[in-house]
């Protein structure tokens, strides 16, 4: 355990294991053994493991994980609609309450435009985008912490996802059940953010209880986290989110918090799914939106208007027949590449990009982070062995028109180890191991 924690803090944006596919250590390995297979022998993975794995492999070591989100919310709001638009992976949805009872994951490359705008300049054999992972869940009702409903029993599958999308409906249909039998965005996202609370507040307790029992034997570190959780249990009391609570402001603290995977702890986006009739001004004149942006301010949170059902409808189009079901509603985007982008901004992420004729390629990194961080992104030797990384911007491609005129222009740099990397940046590393 320790050692894949290790792992996974060395490299936070390494495929994440889920149910059906490999851990991260595993995943390591194949990476290397792939990597020294193809570089010394010229041969690929695949014939040396079994066609289940050497999909999963493949699947998982091809991309690198952008972040992944759960998706909670009443039955019935949206939430597997909104799912398989973004998945299109076929999650099972239907107009009655509770039709998702497994959990379902899925993922989709991270849209964005510039890799194919690289691509003019530089002409790759492969484009390899950032890949996010959504899981969906079975809604949860009022009383769902006492086992109403399907319970809580669901919320396990999103403790280790980085963020929540709470889907909230906005839309008025009399042929969609509600739970609660009218749309009311204030009383809805109250039932859930309590239900959720509620949720932490187990966990926490059973911590309290089991800190007390090894408290049997003083410990100073164990009493530290046990004034902790109590403080966290008063907290969830009064049914305040995780996320407000404060920290002692020492690394311990926050990274003991952080181990408990509570739910309310994690940043928040309010998915507003809006009535197709309220898409062409995003919700603007919905008083349903209205209340729900007024909430989401009250807690620093951002809400993303979005019409799941027709996400799923443009999902299954190709990209012509897309752009003009956007423009018929007078939209520039898909609802998918707000929610993306919104999903950077919550949690600090920003994109570089390597550039070559083999591949062009976009990677996922905290906003701040200094060159040789965003290297161990590719590959821990690359951020042990740090040299040097030619840095130019996605921008000064696009006023030059080629990485040569980009070097003559004096626009490529070489830039050491405090350098913070900016979004769009272009990088190539030198590395000695
Ligand atoms: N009119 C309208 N109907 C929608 C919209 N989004 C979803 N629906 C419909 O609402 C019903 C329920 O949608 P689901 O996506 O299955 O709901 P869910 O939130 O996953 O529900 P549970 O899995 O039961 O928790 C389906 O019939 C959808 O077609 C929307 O934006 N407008
Ligand atoms: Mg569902």
């Amino acid at each position: 355990m320790r050692l894949l924690s290790a792992v996974k803090r060395r490299h936070p944006y390494l495929p994440r294991p889920n149910s059906l596919s490999i851990t991260p250590t595993a995943a390591l390995h194949f990476f290397q053994i792939r990597r020294n297979l193809r570089e010394n022998l010229g041969v690929g993975l695949d014939f040396c493991l079994p066609p289940k794995i050497s999909s999963a492999v493949k699947q998982d070591l091809e991309f690198v994980m952008g972040f992944n989100c759960g998706i909670v919310g009443l039955p019935n709001v949206g939430k597997s609609t909104l799912f398989n638009a973004v998945t299109k992976a076929g999650a099972q949805c239907a107009n009655y309450p509770f039709c998702t009872i497994d959990p379902n994951v899925g993922r989709v490359a991270v849209p964005d435009t510039r890799l194919d705008r690289i691509d003019a300049y530089v002409r790759a054999k492969k484009i390899i985008p950032t890949i996010i992972e959504f899981v969906d869940i079975a809604g949860l009702v009022k009383g769902a912490s006492r086992g109403e409903g399907l319970g809580n029993q669901f919320l396990g599958h999103i403790r280790q996802v980085d963020a929540i999308v709470h889907v909230v409906r906005c839309f008025d249909d009399t042929n969609i059940t509600h739970v609660e039998g009218t749309t009311d965005p204030a009383r809805d996202v109250d039932i859930i953010n309590t239900e959720l609370v509620l949720s932490d507040y187990e966990t926490v307790t059973k911590n309290v209880d089991r800190l007390q029992r090894l408290l049997k034997i003083p410990d100073k570190k164990l009493q530290a986290q046990y004034d902790c959780v109590v403080r966290l249990k008063n907290h969830l009391e009064a049914l305040k989110p995780a996320r407000f609570f404060e920290t002692d402001g020492t690394p311990e603290e926050d990274e003991f918090v952080h181990g408990l995977h509570l739910i309310t702890r994690k940043p928040v986006l309010y998915a507003a799914n809006l009535s197709e009739d309220d898409l062409p001004t995003l919700g603007e004149n919905s008083p349903h939106v209205k209340t729900l942006r007024e909430i989401a301010s009250k807690e620093n949170a951002k809400v993303v208007p979005i019409s799941a059902k027709l996400e799923e409808e443009l999902a299954q189009l190709d990209p012509n027949d897309q752009k003009t079901m956007l423009t018929d509603f007078g939209l520039t985007e898909p609802g998918l590449s707000r929610l993306i982008r919104s999903g950077y901004e919550l949690l600090g992420l920003n994109t570089y990009f390597t550039a070559g004729e083999k591949e062009i390629r976009a990677w996922t990194i905290p906003k701040v982070a200094k060159a040789p961080q965003a290297a161990g992104v590719i590959h821990s030797d690359f951020e042990r062995g740090f040299i040097c990384a030619e840095v130019y911007n996605f921008d000064d491609l696009m006023k030059c028109g080629s990485e040569a005129k980009v070097r003559e222009a004096g626009l490529l740099r070489k830039e050491g180890r405090d350098y913070l990397v900016k979004d769009g940046d272009i990088m190539h590393f030198l590395f000695n191991v």
